[in-house]
C-alpha cells in the first residue's frame, strides 16, 4: 500500500530564504533513495537536497527561483508502505539529511524484545566500500554512488557523467559557485583517458576502514567552507610540483615602528599587525620578481603575467578557511591595509564574505603568527604560483659583531610551483622579503 510523504528543506545552519537554483525532478518521477531533488544556493556554497526515500513525486511543491527556509515542504512523495516503514532505519546522512522532522531518534536496538524487532525496518544496506583496486593509467575510477548524488551539476550534465562513466564527486566545477559543467565533465575524462591524475583521479584510493570495529565512533559532515576548499586544496596538491623555501626576517626595528604607529593605527579604526607590513613588503617582492605574480595558462607552456598586485590572506573561521584579497595593494598605504586587513577579517568571521571579496588574488599570505609555531608549508592557492607562510616572531640570540644580541625573528615560508618558479628565485625573492622587512624600504606610508 502507499503512503503520502512529505520532504522539506533539511538543517542548512542559520540561512534563510535561500535560493532554489535547481530543481532536478518533476510530478510523477520515480526516484530513488538520495536522488538529488533541488540545488540550494547560499552566498557560501551550493547543495542538493536528497530525498530520504524511494517512490513517486506526487507534487511539488518548489520551482527554481524560489527561496525556502528549513521545513518548507520540497514535494509530496507516494513511498510504498514498506519503504516507508524501512525509512527509521537509515543511518544519519552524512551531509544536509532530508529526513522528515518526526523522524523517530535511533533506538538502542540490543535493548528491543524479539517481538519488537519483527517491527524493525529493515537495515540499511551497508555503507558502499570505495573500490580499493587501484585504477590503471587511463582507467575512469569507479563511481562513489553517495558522493555522485551530493555533487553540484544539473540532471543533464549527471545524466552525461553516467554515460561517460565519469564520477562527478571527483569533478571540480567551474561554473558558477564551482558548479560542474558539461565541459568540466569532458576535461576530467580527458585528463584520465590521457594518463593523467586530474583531482584525484587515476590516483590510488585511500582503503576504506570499518572505524566501528575498532570503538566507538561519531560522524559529523564537513563545513560547507570545507567542502569548497578541499577539492581545491587538493587539486594544487596533486596538480603543482609543491617546493617550500625557509627563511629568517630581522624584525626588531619593524617591530619598534610597529608598537609606536599602533595609536595613530587606533586613531583610524585599524589594529596594526604585522601581516600589513608583510602585505606591503610581499608586494614590493613581487614587482622585484614578476614570475612570483604570474600565472601558467591553462596550456601548460604560456606564463601569464598580471600588471596589478591583489594579495590574499588566509582567514581561520569557525566554518574552516577563507581568503580574501586585498585589491590594489601597491596603492594602498600601510594604515590603510591594516584597516582593509581588519574588516575583510570580520567580514570573513561573520560568514559575510561576498565571492567578489575572495577573487582576483595574485598571491597569498597564510599568516600563523597569531598562533605559533615555528615553520609549516601552506598549499598554493592555485592558479597562483606561491605563498607565503608566516609564523609567530620570537626574540633569538643572534651572532653579530663579535657577540649574541637578542633580535626579533620571524620565521617565513614559501611554498612555489617548481614548474614556473626555480628554487634560485624562490631564496632570492624570501631574501629579499626579508631583507624589505629589516630595511622597511617603502613600507611605511
Ligand atoms: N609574530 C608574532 N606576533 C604576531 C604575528 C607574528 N607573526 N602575527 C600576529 N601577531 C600578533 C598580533 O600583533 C596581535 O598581537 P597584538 O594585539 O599584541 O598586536 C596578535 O598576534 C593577534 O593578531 P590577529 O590575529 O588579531 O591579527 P593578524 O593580522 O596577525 O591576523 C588573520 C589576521 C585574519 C590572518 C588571523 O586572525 C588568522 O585567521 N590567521 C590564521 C590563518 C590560517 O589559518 N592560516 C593557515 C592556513 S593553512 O595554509
Amino acid at each position: 500500500m502507499a503512503e503520502t510523504k512529505e520532504v522539506k528543506v533539511p538543517d542548512i545552519g542559520d540561512f534563510e530564504k535561500v535560493d532554489v537554483i535547481d530543481v532536478m525532478v518533476g510530478e510523477g518521477d520515480s526516484i530513488d533513495k538520495e536522488t538529488p531533488l533541488i540545488t540550494l544556493e547560499t552566498d557560501k556554497a551550493a547543495m542538493d537536497v536528497p530525498s530520504p526515500f524511494a517512490g513517486k513525486i506526487k507534487s511539488l511543491k518548489i520551482s527554481t527561483g524560489d527561496k525556502v527556509s528549513q521545513g518548507d515542504v520540497i514535494a509530496t512523495v507516494e513511498v510504498e508502505a514498506a519503504e516507508a516503514k524501512g525509512e527509521g532505519a537509515e543511518p544519519e546522512a552524512e551531509e544536509a539529511p532530508a529526513k522528515e522532522e518526526k523522524a523517530e531518534p535511533k533506538q538502542d536496538q540490543a535493548k528491543q524484545k524479539p517481538e519488537e524487532k519483527k517491527q524493525e525496518p529493515k537495515p540499511a544496506a551497508p555503507p558502499q566500500k570505495r573500490e580499493e583496486r587501484h585504477p590503471a593509467p587511463g582507467e575512469l575510477p569507479p563511481i562513489d554512488e553517495a558522493s555522485f548524488g551530493q555533487a553540484h551539476a544539473s540532471p543533464s550534465v549527471r545524466k552525461f557523467a553516467r554515460e561517460l562513466g565519469a564520477d562527478l564527486s571527483r569533478v571540480e566545477g567551474s561554473g558558477r559557485k564551482n558548479r560542474i559543467t558539461h565541459d568540466d565533465v569532458k576535461a576530467f575524462v580527458k585528463r584520465i583517458m590521457q594518463g593523467g591524475s586530474g583531482a584525484g583521479g587515476g590516483l590510488p584510493a585511500v582503503p576504506a576502514v570499518d572505524f566501528a570495529k575498532f570503538g566507538e565512533i561519531e560522524r559529523k559532515p564537513l563545513s560547507r567552507i570545507k567542502k569548497i576548499s578541499g577539492p581545491r586544496v587538493h587539486a594544487s596538491w596533486v596538480n603543482l610540483p609543491h617546493v617550500t623555501q625557509h627563511d629568517d626576517a630581522d624584525i626588531t626595528a619593524m617591530e619598534s615602528v610597529r608598537q609606536a604607529l599602533k595609536p595613530e593605527a587606533e586613531a583610524h579604526g585599524a589594529k596594526l599587525t604585522p601581516l600589513a607590513f608583510l602585505i606591503k613588503a610581499c608586494v614590493a617582492a613581487l614587482k622585484e620578481y614578476p614570475d612570483f605574480n604570474s600565472s601558467l595558462d591553462t596550456d601548460g607552456e604560456t606564463l601569464i603575467y598580471k600588471k596589478y598586485f591583489h594579495v590574499g590572506f588566509a582567514v581561520d573561521t569557525e566554518g574552516g578557511l577563507v581568503v580574501p584579497v586585498i585589491r590594489d595593494a601597491d596603492q594602498k598605504n600601510l594604515l590603510e591595509i591594516a584597516a582593509e586587513l581588519g574588516e575583510l577579517s570580520d567580514k570573513a568571521r561573520k560568514g559575510k564574505l561576498t565571492a567578489n571579496d575572495m577573487q582576483g588574488g595574485c598571491f597569498s599570505i597564510s599568516s600563523l603568527g597569531s598562533i605559533g609555531g615555528t615553520y609549516f608549508t601552506p598549499i598554493i592557492n592555485a592558479p597562483e604560483v606561491a605563498i607565503l607562510g608566516v609564523s609567530r616572531s620570537s626574540v633569538k640570540p643572534v651572532f653579530q659583531n663579535g657577540q649574541f644580541v637578542p633580535r626579533t625573528i620571524l620565521p617565513l615560508s614559501l611554498s612555489y610551483d617548481h614548474r614556473v618558479i626555480d628554487g634560485a628565485s624562490a631564496a632570492r625573492f624570501t631574501r629579499f622579503l626579508a631583507e624589505t622587512l629589516e630595511s622597511m624600504k617603502g613600507l611605511i606610508f
